[in-house]
């Protein structure tokens, strides 16, 4: 992606340009194959490239248009924040975890290479997304803006938390811990907000932070348009994993529900589920109000988020 995609286009071209683009930006940050060892790299590449909905990448560039964050930013935080996001999918599916065949319709990493080469496939996209977010800056951005690093450092931060035992990993350690356990609504939602909320967060404030200064109103605006974003992802996954048709999503159908896990659906029926993240899509619209036209690819995202099929 050499060029910031224009704001004027549709939403679905819109998208679709950041989507294919994130190929080009996935391709530069990870080592070629070439580069010993070429089986690692090679299964990096297998399950980071081409693949998913680029959900997180997709919200960095949106809230990078509202606060004008440079390009090469953008390009780092979003390749970070998947490069992050993949390496939880292959933790995931590993057979310690949730033992998953197949992910993005293709095998998993353990199943196409073996347990050990999916640990380090983890292992090393955890470590390249926080090299690719603190990557020196093109020469002409670092010596336009003297707080560039200042800014780089607080995004890596960002990330860093949402990704450890205070953000995903916390979240996905209180999932195996609540199998076969009832979970309160609150419990639930706690579990989520860490699991799945802190890194689709992180990837809204990552897009915004690499901009001009938020104001608190602003910030405060951004966080819960993200909370209400991610809790909205997290429900509208559970009335799909309920209402799934394995065959057309490459998933198994009722999947958390068979392992025994707590989920929206089993807690608040399916009509409720929905009329939650009906209510959280209007919340998130509501909070992104103070920034106007600006924000208007967040609201297209809030939408896409709960009216998605898959
Ligand atoms: C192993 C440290 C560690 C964490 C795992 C997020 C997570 C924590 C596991 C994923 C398990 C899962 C399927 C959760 C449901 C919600 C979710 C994150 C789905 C996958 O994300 P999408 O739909 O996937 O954005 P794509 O493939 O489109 O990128």
């Amino acid at each position: 992606m050499n060029a910031r995609i224009p704001t004027s286009l549709p939403f679905a071209d819109w998208a679709k340009q950041v989507q294919s683009g994130m190929e080009d930006v996935l391709d530069r940050f990870l080592a070629p194959v070439s580069v010993v060892p070429a089986r690692l790299h090679e299964a990096m590449r297998y399950t980071a490239m081409d693949g998913g909905k680029r959900v997180r990448p997709l919200l960095v560039y949106a809230a990078g248009d509202v606060f004008d964050t440079p390009l090469p930013l953008l390009e780092r935080a979003a390749a970070a924040v998947e490069m992050i996001h993949v390496y939880s999918l292959v933790h995931d599916d590993m057979p310690c975890m949730d033992d998953d065949a197949l992910r993005r319709g293709k095998p998993t990493v353990h199943v196409k290479y073996d347990e050990a080469t999916a640990l380090l496939v983890g292992d090393a996209l955890q470590a390249q997304a926080f090299a690719t977010l603190s990557a020196p800056l093109e020469a002409e951005l670092a010596t336009a803006d003297a707080g560039m690093p200042a800014r780089q450092l607080r995004m890596l931060n960002l990330l860093a938390q949402a990704s450890g035992s205070v953000g995903m990993c916390g979240g996905q350690a209180i999932d195996l811990a609540s199998v076969g356990m009832t979970l309160s609504l609150s419990e639930l939602e706690q579990m989520h907000r860490l699991k799945t909320g802190a890194l689709l967060r992180a990837a809204v404030l990552l897009g915004a932070l690499g901009g001009k200064a938020l104001t608190a109103d602003e910030s405060a605006a951004l966080d819960d348009y993200a909370r209400a974003i991610g809790l909205a992802f997290q429900v509208v996954d559970d009335i799909l994993d309920a209402t799934a048709d394995s065959a057309t999503l490459g998933k198994t159908a009722g999947k958390d529900a068979a392992d025994n896990k707590p989920t929206y659906v089993s807690i608040l029926g399916l009509g409720e589920s929905q009329a939650l993240a009906e209510k959280l899509r209007g919340n998130a619209h509501q909070a992104l109000a103070p920034f106007g036209d600006k924000a208007r690819r967040l609201r297209e995202l809030a939408d896409l988020i709960v009216q998605r099929k898959a």
